[in-house]
């Protein structure tokens, strides 16, 4: 449960990012491909290295998701319910994976925003995309 001071901070660092889906959807899965080259195990398909078109085309899928999940922050269950079901049960990531993505968004937030990217903001983020990654996990058992 989110207070109302970080989904003030959920929608403040949501609205420097809308618009902007497919680069900072690319370059969340470059920093997770290189810092953690484990996950590229699950995009097989995309080659040893992915190229920007895969990257922008797949990051974007990944931040409009994340945009929903913005607009459902109390119901992100039933929002995510087809997407968790696609992690769970066709693409069967292991659930210790989201964590890593969870870190890389941070990075690039704190990369692009530096100073403007506050301890509060990166919190509320942090609670945010873990509430995010527990959805998206749970249909696993
Ligand atoms: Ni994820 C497909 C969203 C975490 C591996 N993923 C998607 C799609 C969305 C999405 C949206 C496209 C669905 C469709 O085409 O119908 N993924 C998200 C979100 C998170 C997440 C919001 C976490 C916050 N996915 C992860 C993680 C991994 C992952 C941690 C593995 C490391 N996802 C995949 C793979 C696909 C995928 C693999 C299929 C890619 C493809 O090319 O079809």
């Amino acid at each position: 449960m989110l207070s109302a001071q970080e989904r003030v901070h959920i929608a403040q660092v949501w609205d420097l990012i809308a618009g902007h889906e497919a680069p900072f959807g690319a370059e969340l899965l470059l920093r997770l491909f290189t810092a953690y080259p484990s996950t590229k195990t699950y995009f097989r398909h995309l080659g040893d290295y992915p190229d920007p078109v895969q990257l922008l085309s797949h990051g974007q899928r990944l931040l409009e998701a994340v945009g929903v999940a913005v607009q459902h922050v109390d119901n992100l269950r039933a929002a995510l319910s087809p997407l968790a079901d696609l992690h769970a049960h066709v693409l069967r990531v292991d659930p210790s994976n989201f964590p890593l993505l969870v870190h890389c968004f941070q990075v690039v937030l704190a990369a692009h925003l530096q100073g403007e990217f506050t301890v509060e903001m990166q919190a509320a983020w942090d609670k945010f995309l873990t509430g995010v990654a527990v959805v998206l996990t749970e249909k696993y058992r």
